[in-house]
């Protein structure tokens, strides 16, 4: 990078390794080098859940997140399976948080095991890059942990660099070279173009970033609404949003895969329950309460639905959680079908109001439904 390249806006989009692996494996170094994935239980192949992520051996046998578990069996049958532990993942979170913001006054944490990072105080891409180097050593000395690190002009730039070379990799896009890093990827790359989004462009003849650009403004409107304006500008490398530290965690949630299909509805409830209750702990272990609550079912076959309410006001109370979760759940419960998972998302989380009345444990629901929504939800989940 032959330099000084000078830049009004420079972020970083920071993304662990293989995370919850990463940790495992700093947990207990015996499983280093080893294949390692953690989800479900494979139960010898007949196991019914899904990979949460696993170790880049693992990926090298073509296991990868949200893979069927019985899949990964079939594919890597030497791996070493681990249950996750999401205490500690979320602990692990919260030190790595801390170096970043340590960091930068502007940090924007994006998930578990992501943030952006506002460093336009650096002035040139140079300086930023020392920075990415720096932090990267310094998280992985003290954390033990690696990190991938994406600097850019802006998010949606910082964040397809993060994972332009993983794992370990820092890739700096100067903005003259933002266009020349993007044309030859997936047009998969950009913002919400999940599989279905991805057909349809490649039906249109864009399956790259470069091929997406001939396609006409108004082409894209007519075929996806505002969205299609999204993409058009994403494939420029337009991407204005600021970096900002007030936007929460976007969801925090739990699902169960059953073990067999099953119809018997308290086992349903009590699932559901149970989820409330992990979901409810990791919120209420960030300090937060939420707005929104979602539900989501699969059915025998794998039909999947999702129903989502939208609270006045947030919330924290188990009761309100627990029977908000049941009567979303209930027309499903009704249904009399089996049922092969169920899950609950908490997200739209706002600091605990303190001045709120306390709400009595029963079981009405005073705040509920600003909003509510029914939507039936493909198999693979468009972000
Ligand atoms: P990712 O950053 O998507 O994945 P990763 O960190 O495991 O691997 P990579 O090196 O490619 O970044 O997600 C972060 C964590 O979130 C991941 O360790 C486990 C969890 N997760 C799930 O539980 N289910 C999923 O489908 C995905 C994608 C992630
Ligand atoms: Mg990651």
């Amino acid at each position: 990078m032959p330099g000084p390249h000078a830049s009004d806006r420079i972020v970083f989009h920071v993304d662990m390794d293989c995370f919850f692996a990463a940790v495992e494996e700093r947990e207990n170094p015996e499983l280093k080098g080893k294949p390692v994935i953690i989800g479900s239980d494979p139960r010898g192949g007949l196991g019914r859940g899904i990979v949460a992520t696993c170790n880049y051996e693992a990926r090298k046998f073509g296991v990868r997140s949200a893979l069927p578990i019985s899949l990964a069996y079939q594919r890597c049958p030497k791996g070493i399976y681990i249950r996750p532990r999401f205490a500690l993942y979320s602990q692990a979170s919260k030190r790595v948080m801390q170096r970043l913001s340590a960091a930068t006054d502007i940090l924007e944490p994006a998930g578990i095991d992501e943030a952006y990072l506002d460093v336009s105080s650096c002035k040139t891409f140079e300086a930023a890059h020392q920075k990415a180097k720096d932090l990267q050593r310094e998280i992985k000395e003290h954390e033990r942990l690696s990190c991938s690190i994406g600097v850019a002009p802006n998010k949606l730039v910082a964040k397809i660099g993060s994972d332009h070379r993983k794992p370990g990799g820092i890739t700096v896009v100067i903005d003259k070279r933002v266009q020349e890093f993007l044309d030859p990827k997936s047009a998969g790359v950009l913002r919400g173009v999940g599989p279905k989004t991805r057909e349809r462009l490649a039906a249109l003849g864009a399956e790259t970033v470069a091929s997406l650009r001939e396609i006409p403004q108004e082409k894209l409107e007519r075929e996806f609404g505002r969205f299609g304006a999204s993409i058009w500008r994403q494939a420029r490398g337009l991407d204005d949003r600021p970096v900002d530290p007030t936007r929460e965690t976007k969801s925090m949630g739990r699902e169960r895969t059953f073990g067999v299909d099953t119809d018997d509805m308290d086992a349903v409830r009590r699932t559901l329950i149970d989820c409330v209750e992990s979901a409810r702990e990791d919120m209420l272990s960030e300090e937060l309460w939420a707005r929104t609550l979602t539900v989501k079912v699969r059915f025998d076959g794998y039909e999947t639905h999702s129903k989502q309410t939208t609270l006045r006001l947030p919330t924290g109370s188990k009761a309100i959680l627990e029977s908000a979760a049941l009567s979303m759940a209930e027309p499903f419960l009704e249904a009399g079908r089996k049922f092969r998972l169920i899950g609950f998302t908490l997200s739209r989380f706002e600091p605990p109001e303190e001045l709120l009345p306390l709400i009595d444990d029963d079981g009405r629901i005073p705040n509920i439904a600003s909003k509510t929504g029914n939507q039936v939800e493909s198999k693979n989940h468009e972000d």
